[in-house]
């Protein structure tokens, strides 16, 4: 891949709104566009409009004709100034055919060609979701990093009134190349009359909404079967979200209020209401707002149609198979749901992925018709002309309370097929000879007692340049501050004996709620379903005595905060090839800022809890593929291109009930785990990032 190539693609994740021939890179760099890519309203002007743009910029990227004009017209159902909505089915299926171009471009060149040709001519928010799958798909676009959503379409994610304040600074200061520093508030979708406003810092956090956006890039429910079909991704559905849910739960707990109440319901009034005021890029409308105790209603629009009744006969046949132990495909055949392939099967059906359902006609397609109903509820009918309220988008979902409530019904779903299966054993649980004696979580910095943590509040900045679609003046970088959960980095040290020879472990830690919002014990059954996963990781044993230790920001589970929101720009990419490999397609993963749940100012306790299993018994044989430096978040985003990296089911050991009653009786008997008591301990201060 050439540096143009390269930089062109790139340039295609900026300025989303404007057309592909206008500058970007902070104005340096244009494409030149072959005359026949003018969409209409530009074509009588093509020279005009190509040389004001051409002016002053320092390189100009020619875009070769392409050999093939696609007819574009399957995304006309799509307006440009349309919402889209990855859970509507014919929103789904138009990505999922324009994914397949993107894909089947014969060459780099003609990939960039079609992708510019396509830019100005579809949907914004289709192109750059369509786009970015195929950038992260195609075997000749590894080199290219994907730019954060965030910073594509900033507004989806900040308060708007910010924008406001970036629009005038930046023409105020022009092209001087000053930083402009704009603050996002903190806090301003309710009042702390609303009691699940406490949990806005974990729901609006920036990191968190990109995480899950860049989770469902990686893991499209439709598209080519290359692009789809990936190890294990029913199971990955199911286990990313119930580590969200087991997280959010634990938060409350931090925060006084009790565990979410699953929407089992679908007919009852929902009593959180949900005004989330952030814009929409495409249409500069706020997202439509939700009242206090809405019921939800059949949808019946243009744009797709769902009632109740379809999704509670989904719902009650997905248990029937479940309570049946087996599913059944379009000719009647069964398939077990055995505890192996049960939950990879599920999760393709749950969610659901119409091309790997086992049968799609029949258990329909319950996840994602929940959104839509509840992402429709203030508009069902379309009287109002209004579009789909944040659970309508995985950029802004988890924004809203009602997201953990729909995913805590979706939870349940999977729980009870886990509960059907026979509870751990001692043949699967434990690993002759190998005892954990002495486990801690400790800070860095001296005099810290050992098993206390600390979080506190932290000012961060990260640049929105990118998606801000401001004309020529406002090139240049936009910083928006904005405030977050932290914690203070620490270091967890093992003693563990091997009365064997020299072996290799799976070292697992979690992190388990020992007491509920009232400050109630929890039991076993309890903590197992808001186990934390924290890391997990393998060790090499040696016979004897052995001293390990570990980061927490090695966890297999976050990415760093650089990761989450790194500078676009091609200025900014590392320039050797090992170095630029780990720089790409590295955005998926847990916000290392909220590794750690809040805590409290008295010191919230916790189980820390580690288990090292047999490694003979984890390893997965992985076929030869080049190796993906960018593995760090692997327990929620798998690897790329290769096998999920553990064979043991995801969650294991807590995601099958356990055959013990409390958590100390369970590390009593079996050598290879280990347990102390966490404290975390927040400090409600605000620290500026040095
Ligand atoms: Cu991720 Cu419902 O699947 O939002």
């Amino acid at each position: 891949m050439t540096n143009t190539d390269l930089k062109a693609l790139e340039l295609l994740f900026q300025r989303p709104l404007e057309p592909a021939f206008t500058t970007r890179d902070s104005g340096k760099t244009v494409l030149e566009l072959p005359d026949s890519f003018y969409t209409d309203r530009y074509r009588n002007d093509t020279e005009e409009v190509g040389n004001r743009f051409s002016k002053d910029v320092d390189l100009k990227i020619p875009i070769q004709e392409l050999a093939n004009v696609p007819n574009l017209d399957f995304t006309n159902k799509i307006g440009l100034k349309n919402q889209f909505s990855l859970f509507n089915n014919r929103h789904r299926e138009i990505a999922s055919e324009l994914i397949t171009l993107f894909m089947g471009a014969p060459n780099l060149r003609q990939f960039v060609s079609l992708s510019v040709y396509t830019k100005d001519r579809v949907n914004p928010v289709l192109f750059q979701y369509a786009y970015a799958v195929a950038v992260a798909h195609r075997p000749d676009t590894r080199e290219v990093p994907i730019t954060n959503i965030s910073q594509v379409f900033p507004s989806n994610f900040v308060e708007p009134s910010a924008f406001r304040d970036a629009r005038q600074e930046a023409n105020v200061i022009g092209e001087s190349g000053a930083r402009v520093h704009v603050d996002i508030p903190q806090n301003y979708t309710a009042s702390d009359r609303e009691d699940e406003q406490r949990l806005a810092y974990f729901r609006e956090d920036i990191g968190v909404n990109s995480h899950h956006w860049h989770w469902h890039l990686v893991y499209p429910t439709t598209g080519p079967m290359e692009v789809v079909n990936k190890d294990r991704r029913g199971e990955l559905f199911y286990y990313m979200h119930h580590q969200i849910l087991a997280r959010y739960n634990v938060e409350r707990f931090c925060n006084n209020l009790k565990k979410v109440q699953p929407l089992n319901n679908l007919r009852a009034e929902i009593p959180e209401g949900y005004f989330p005021k952030i814009l929409s890029s495409v249409n500069n409308r706020t997202y439509p707002s939700r009242v206090t105790n809405q019921k939800l209603r059949d949808v019946d629009r243009q744009d797709g149609r769902v009632e109740i009744s379809d999704v509670e006969r989904w719902r009650d046949r997905v248990l029937a198979a479940i309570d049946q132990g087996y599913v059944e495909d379009t000719s009647g055949v069964r398939t077990p749901l055995d505890e192996v392939r049960g939950i990879d099967i599920l999760g393709n059906m749950i969610e659901a992925s119409p091309v790997l359902s086992i049968n799609y006609n029949f258990y329909g397609n319950l996840h994602n018709e929940g959104h839509n109903l509840i992402s429709f509820a203030h508009d069902p009918d379309y009287r109002h002309l209004e579009d789909f309220g944040v659970m309508g988008d995985v950029t802004t979902a988890m924004r809203d309370p009602i997201f953990y409530r729909w995913h805590g019904f979706i939870d349940t779903v999977f729980n009870k097929f886990k509960t059907h299966l026979n509870p751990y054993g001692a043949g699967e649980l434990n690993f002759d000879g190998v005892t954990v004696d002495y486990i801690e979580a400790k800070i860095g910095k001296s005099n810290t007692r050992a098993n206390t943590l600390l979080t506190y509040w932290q000012k961060s900045s990260a640049d929105l340049a990118a998606g801000l679609d401001f004309g020529p003046s406002a090139d240049g970088n936009i910083f928006a501050s904005f405030t977050h959960l932290q914690n203070a980095p620490f270091t967890y040290t093992f003693n563990v004996t091997n009365n064997g020879p020299r072996r290799t472990g799976t070292c697992r830690i979690f992190i388990c709620p020992k007491a509920d919002e009232r400050n109630q014990p929890l039991t076993l059954e309890e903590q197992r379903v808001m186990a934390i996963e924290m890391d997990k990781f393998t060790v090499d044993l040696v016979p004897g005595e052995n001293s390990i230790r570990r980061q927490s920001t090695e966890s297999s589970v976050a990415i760093p905060f650089e990761r989450s929101f790194r500078p676009v720009g091609a200025d900014y990419q590392p320039k050797a090839a090992d170095e630029l490999a780990r720089f790409r397609f590295c955005g998926c993963g847990w916000p290392q800022h909220l590794l750690l749940p809040k805590g409290n100012a008295q010191g919230m306790l916790f189980d820390l809890f580690v288990m090292i299993s047999d490694y003979s018994q984890d390893s997965v044989q992985q076929p030869k593929t080049p190796n993906d430096a960018c593995s760090t978040a692997y327990s929620f985003c798998g690897l790329k291109d290769k096998l999920y990296p553990d064979r043991r089911t995801m969650g294991y050991p807590f995601d099958r009930r356990l055959p013990n009653a409390s958590l100390s009786e369970l590390v009593g008997a079996f050598g290879n785990m280990a347990k102390t008591d966490l404290r975390i301990v927040f400090n409600d201060r605000v620290i500026d990032k040095a």
